[in-house]
């Protein structure tokens, strides 16, 4: 059996995509949840992860340690992982490589943490940039292929890899296109997504560094930890 190695679903949106995607195709998998530590992660992610990072898939003497690379081993066996029409695979395959080299500014201001709810001090020029990106791309799939997915009817890697721009949008209440926001929102209803946001909150894990990055850009105005 494969096993997934990911981080924090609190915190990890890397691990979320390869995660959802096995999870809404019904790709069985065993999950394997190593916790972010204060001291560093890159040796304790090493055991299993040769670039020291997650998410990571290991299936026999099979190791794959990026969540493109994921996508792609796991597209060999399952061709429900990219949308079956030639336009609509192409399209999905380049708004994941964008969102997997891009957005910076989104990622670096607006770090995952599905149990925030954050007010940021700003909006900068590049994040404005960042979230039009988006709104333009979301529109572009969903007017060519008819929604209610990226690519057309059908859940596929495209979606995965916007999941945690979703969790982004409800934590930081980003200012997206109407349209957008629905996109965002039917993945944030998914039950998949859910049970990852659940499991998100009953986390017992605090990460500082995280956590301090959030607050260097933003009030938080809500925690929804359980027990906090
Ligand atoms: N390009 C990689 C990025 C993976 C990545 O940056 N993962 C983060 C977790 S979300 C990580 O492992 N960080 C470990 C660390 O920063 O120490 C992928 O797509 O898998």
């Amino acid at each position: 059996m494969r096993e997934l190695y990911i981080a924090n679903k609190n915190y990890s949106s890397w691990s979320l995509r390869p995660w959802l995607l096995m999870r809404v195709l019904n790709i069985p998998f065993i999950e394997q949840l190593v916790p972010f530590s204060q001291q560093g992660n890159f040796e304790k992610f090493r055991t299993f992860s040769p670039s020291g990072k997650v998410p990571c898939l290991v299936q026999q003497d099979v190791v794959v340690w990026d969540s493109l690379a994921i996508t792609e081993f796991l597209y060999e066996h399952h061709t429900d992982v990219w949308p079956k029409q030639t336009k609509a695979r192409a399209f999905a395959r380049c708004v994941a490589a964008e969102m997997h080299s891009g957005f910076s500014a989104l990622r670096n201001i607006c770090g995952m943490s599905c149990r925030h709810s954050v007010k940021l001090h700003q909006i900068s020029a590049a994040l404005q940039q960042d979230l039009d990106r988006l709104s333009e791309l979301f529109e572009q799939g969903l007017t060519e292929f008819g929604g209610p997915f990226l690519c057309g009817e059908a859940f596929s890697a495209a979606d995965a890899f916007f999941a945690p721009v979703a969790f982004r949008m409800q934590s930081y209440d980003l200012p997206f296109s109407e349209r957008a926001v629905a996109y965002l929102q039917h993945l944030l209803a998914l039950p998949a997504m859910q049970d990852w946001y659940q499991q998100a909150l009953a986390e017992p894990w605090l990460d500082e560094a995280h956590d301090e990055e959030i607050s260097r850009h933003g009030k938080i105005i809500a925690d929804r930890r359980q027990g906090s």
